[in-house]
């Protein structure tokens, strides 16, 4: 790796890291917060500290660190010229000045609109054109991702493209197609708006947008972490890949089903047609096969290693396999979370179990399963090999025993908070609400001790990252020199050969294109006929 490719790797990763920090610092300062106990001081709002938590965390740390792992993984297995690597800089530097508009916004406090952003909340200009760089970043990205892997398949037009080059070039395909839905409500909804060029807005068209391209943005974040467990973890166990072709079909299915489900986080709002709601949930049901692949693809890459190694007993595959490696516990754990946050999304997504938990904190208590723990304890797993790797170092015994601490740490915190957002959820239990006793009701009195609970909770988890932070500057800058392998797997001998029309790029753009018009054309069109224009009057909110 030279010395260029890795300053470029590593500054994505080093936005992510502090992003981890500030989002990390505001999430503790939210707990406390629900307590009860402790205010805010120097007048700082509840949805000051929430935005900032949730932009810099769902938004910033995640986006950040995955291009910037892409961009790792492209350069490896497909390379990185000179012209694309000065392009990549354009996309970090676009991306960085956006994040930075958008921060300072939140922090001024003139954008208390949460990391969902829709309307009727109104925030600061600056903060939507903020984001909109933000989106042109990461396309910039995209094209460049897609141009390494044309340029390499031009030179080796004989052969399938490398698996992780296909996923990455998959990721980004959604997001842009993904990206396009909030592009469009940024430019034609909101940035006219909050200028106060238009009048009025269409609450429902702007939270359909944003909901087009928030669902396949919570697979944006998963996909990296399935790269990591298909194609990286079974080298870092001793074995192989279980089968390429099955890993690419289930991406090729996370691109159909990712984007047109989005109104599963709308069932309970009027003014879309029942029959839409039901299609995009049966949708939506789909987009779980993939990821019941994936189970099953892990679980038979870890048996098949442990009985090559010779553990033929019924279970000593599963006591072998490595649990002393970090690069390898940390992703594991992630694993075991998407159990129950698999099974929580299942029922988010069934129509008559949402209209109970929905808006309330359960959401929040599945969320933090799978993008704060599957899909974060996975980047940390990638962060102890990538940065070293970058960086010229090693990872040592030392920082593999730290790292296990540092994920059991995550673990106790995550399984505390979490299971209470779980359970007071189920209570009723609101979310994005700051503490109140609701005019002394019985209720919100239950609610308490589970508001303590996450308190605790969530107190470890920041111990957790400042653990995280501490093994993330050590391994950038202490850690002593030498070399760390860039694990990629190779195929199991006997899987079979991946087929060329799995890279029929065409045909799988054209399918999701249609599933998409399918999905959302009638639906879209009813909104925009329909829906009454409305502008509340909300800018008291940001304080104009
Ligand atoms: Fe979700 C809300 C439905 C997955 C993130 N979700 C959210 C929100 C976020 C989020 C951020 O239908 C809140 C948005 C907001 O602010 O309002 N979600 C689903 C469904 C899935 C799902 C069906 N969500 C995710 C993932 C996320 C994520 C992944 C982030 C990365 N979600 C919903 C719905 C809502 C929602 C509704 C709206 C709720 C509302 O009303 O507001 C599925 O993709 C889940 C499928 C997963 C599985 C699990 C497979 C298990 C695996 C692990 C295997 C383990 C191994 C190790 C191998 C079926 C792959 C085992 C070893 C042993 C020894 C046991």
């Amino acid at each position: 790796i030279t010395k260029k490719d890795s300053k470029l790797y590593l500054s994505f990763i080093y936005v992510a890291i502090i992003s981890l920090f500030l989002g990390g610092l505001m999430g503790l300062l939210q707990v406390l917060v629900r307590t009860g106990e402790f205010t805010l001081p120097f007048g700082i709002g509840y949805y000051q500290i929430l935005t900032f938590h949730g932009v810099v965390l769902a938004l910033v740390l995640t986006t950040f660190f995955i291009i910037g792992f892409q961009f790792a993984l492209m350069g490896k297995t497909v390379g990185i010229s000179e012209k694309q690597r000065k392009s990549a800089w354009l996309a970090f530097w676009v991306m960085t000045i956006g994040t930075s508009l958008t921060a300072v916004t939140i922090l001024i406090g003139k954008a208390n609109v949460l990391y969902t952003f829709y309307a009727p909340l109104k925030a600061h200009p600056l903060f939507y054109i903020g984001l909109a760089l933000v989106v042109v970043g990461t396309w910039i990205a995209a094209i460049v991702n897609w141009r390494q892997l044309f340029v390499w398949k031009k030179q080796n037009s004989n052969q399938n493209s490398p698996l992780l080059a296909f996923m990455v070039t998959i990721n980004m395909i959604m997001w842009v197609i993904a990206s396009l839905g909030v592009a469009v409500a940024v430019l034609v909804q909101f940035i006219p708006w909050s200028l106060g060029y238009a009048e009025t807005i269409n609450v429902l068209l702007s939270r359909t947008l944003f909901w087009y391209f928030g669902h396949p943005l919570v697979y944006f974040w998963l996909l990296p972490a399935y790269m990591a467990w298909y194609a990286i973890i079974p080298k870092i166990i001793g074995g192989k890949l279980f089968s390429d072709s099955l890993a690419r079909l289930s991406f090729i299915l996370f691109l159909f089903f990712s984007i047109p489900v989005g109104f599963h986080h709308q069932l309970t709002e009027p003014g879309i047609d029942p029959t839409w709601k039901f299609i995009q949930v049966v949708l939506t049901f789909m987009v779980i096969i993939p990821s019941l692949m994936t189970a099953f693809s892990m679980f038979a890459t870890f048996e098949i290693t442990g009985r090559k190694k010779g553990y033929l007993g019924l279970f000593s595959w599963f006591k072998n396999l490595p649990w002393h490696d970090v690069r390898f516990f940390a992703p594991f754990v992630g694993m075991l979370a998407f159990i129950p946050g698999g099974i929580g999304g299942i029922i988010n997504a069934s129509h008559q179990m949402n209209t109970l938990v929905h808006n309330t904190i359960w959401v929040t208590g599945h969320f933090h399963l799978t993008v704060a723990t599957t899909v974060l304890l996975t980047f940390f797993g990638i962060a102890y090999w990538l940065i070293p790797h970058l960086t010229g170092r090693k990872l040592t015994r030392k920082i593999h025993r730290l790292g296990i601490y540092q994920t059991v740490v995550w673990a106790i915190g995550m399984t505390i908070m979490s299971g209470a957002m779980h359970i007071q959820g189920l209570l009723g239990g609101p979310r994005r609400s700051s503490y109140s006793e609701y005019g002394g009701s019985e209720q919100a009195v239950e609610w308490g001790a589970y508001q303590m609970a996450q308190a605790v909770g969530g107190t470890i988890l920041f111990i957790g990252i400042l653990l995280m932070v501490y093994i993330f500057i050590h391994l950038a800058f202490i850690a002593p020199e030498g070399k760390e392998e860039f694990p990629i797997a190779e195929i199991e001998d006997y899987a079979p050969i991946t087929p060329k029309w799995m890279e029929n790029w065409k045909l799988w753009i054209g399918i999701t294109i249609a599933l998409i018009l399918f999905a959302y054309t009638i639906p879209v069109i009813d909104i925009i006929q329909n829906s009454p224009p409305g502008s509340p009057p909300f800018d008291a909110i940001i304080g104009n």
